[in-house]
């Protein structure tokens, strides 16, 4: 038994004390914990629930939607429609954002969410998360698509929850990053993980390494200079994790330290990255830097974008300080034409990845 528990309510009535804002969006992350033990307790059910496998619908964007997207996304809906505290949300699995009539109370939040990150892992039982951004609504009229293409710094709050062996909600209202852990048989989230600190320095890395052929030179240089390890300029060995769960991968990194790599690729040229912007670089970033920990694309801070589009990708470069800072600094090296090395025919010849 975790000693001298605070619950989430008693958590965020003392962050958030003062100006009614601050007491709303209290209220607001407790209704978002709600959805979360509801999908928590879905996905927890497994093939018994009859919630694996996928459906014949495809989302915005283009991917096939699995049961527990949708029901994860009805979850966060039906909670956001009746709490009376937002005006209008913006989800992974909608093709636009939606307006919650103000007759069921209106608010004075956006919410954006990926109800259920890590969809591919679903049917294979291994940890996904959902991932929130509570951005501040217009006063005195509906919100239009510009009221949410805000850059990441004006986030309200930001979190995500894990499913995995427990269920944590892990969150950010810009004073600090705390981590709770759902204890099943009261239903309740307590602190467990107060005041994260992600370190400076890691020796691990995250990122899809089928996709090496199409990363930039600066991504391949940092790879292949960890995958030499103690043998190259690091000078010490690395390991390599991918959950294939954007929240489980920066959990992990949270918890440990590490660096997760979503970089810009040439895959599909007529995308910039392969995560989205405003429901999950954002959220995750501002976590991060609230940790101690950095959010970039390799060229810019991520909290900074000015977005354009809902669904917009971008590229993502997240974690222990001194390694994200490593990768601008090749990312600079390589634009400035100061690297040649890793865009030579000569590095093909010489990389580890030529096999
Ligand atoms: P979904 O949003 O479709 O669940 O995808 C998850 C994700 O966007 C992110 O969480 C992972 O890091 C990434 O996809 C995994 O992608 P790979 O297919 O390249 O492993």
């Amino acid at each position: 038994m975790h000693q001298g528990r605070t619950t989430l309510s008693k958590f965020l009535i003392q962050q958030l004390k003062g100006a009614p804002e601050q007491s709303d969006l209290a209220a607001l992350l407790v209704d978002i914990a709600a959805a979360v033990k509801a999908i928590s307790a879905m996905t927890a059910k497994g093939e018994l629930g009859g919630v694996l496998g996928s459906l014949d619908s495809i989302n915005v964007q283009g991917e096939t939607q699995k049961k527990l997207d949708l029901m994860s996304n009805q979850a966060f809906i039906n909670t956001f429609s009746t709490g009376g505290l937002v005006a209008g949300l913006a989800s992974e699995e909608n093709d636009d954002p939606v307006e919650i009539d103000p007759r069921d109370g209106g608010g004075r939040f956006l919410a954006l969410f990926d109800p259920l990150d890590g969809s591919s892992n679903i049917d294979v039982n291994v940890s996904v998360g959902s991932i929130f951004s509570v951005l501040r609504a217009p006063e005195g009229r509906a919100p239009v698509i510009t009221d949410y293409l805000r850059p990441g710094k004006n986030q309200l709050a930001a979190g995500y929850a894990i499913y995995g062996p427990s269920t944590m909600f892990v969150l950010t209202v810009g004073k600090g990053t705390h981590g709770f852990t759902l204890d099943r048989e009261v239903g309740n989230f307590i602190l467990t993980h107060p005041l994260l600190q992600i370190p400076e320095d890691t020796s691990e890395f995250a990122i899809n390494a089928s996709n090496e052929r199409f990363w930039e030179p600066p991504v391949q240089r940092y790879v292949a200079e960890c995958k030499n390890g103690s043998t190259d300029v690091r000078q010490r060995d690395f390991n390599m994790r991918w959950i294939a769960s954007m929240v489980a991968d920066i959990h992990r990194i949270l918890m440990r330290g590490g660096v997760f790599m979503y970089p810009r690729d040439t895959k599909d040229p007529s995308k910039e990255g392969r995560l989205r912007l405003m429901y999950e670089a954002n959220p995750m970033s501002f976590v991060v830097e609230q940790a101690g920990g950095i959010g970039s694309t390799g060229r810019r801070r991520i909290l900074d974008i000015e977005p354009e589009q809902i669904h917009q990708r971008v590229p993502v470069i997240i974690g222990s300080r001194n390694e994200v800072e490593r990768l601008e600094r090749y990312h600079r090296d390589y634009d400035s034409g100061i690297d040649e090395k890793y865009s030579s025919p000569l590095f093909q010849e010489r990389s580890l990845f030529a096999s």
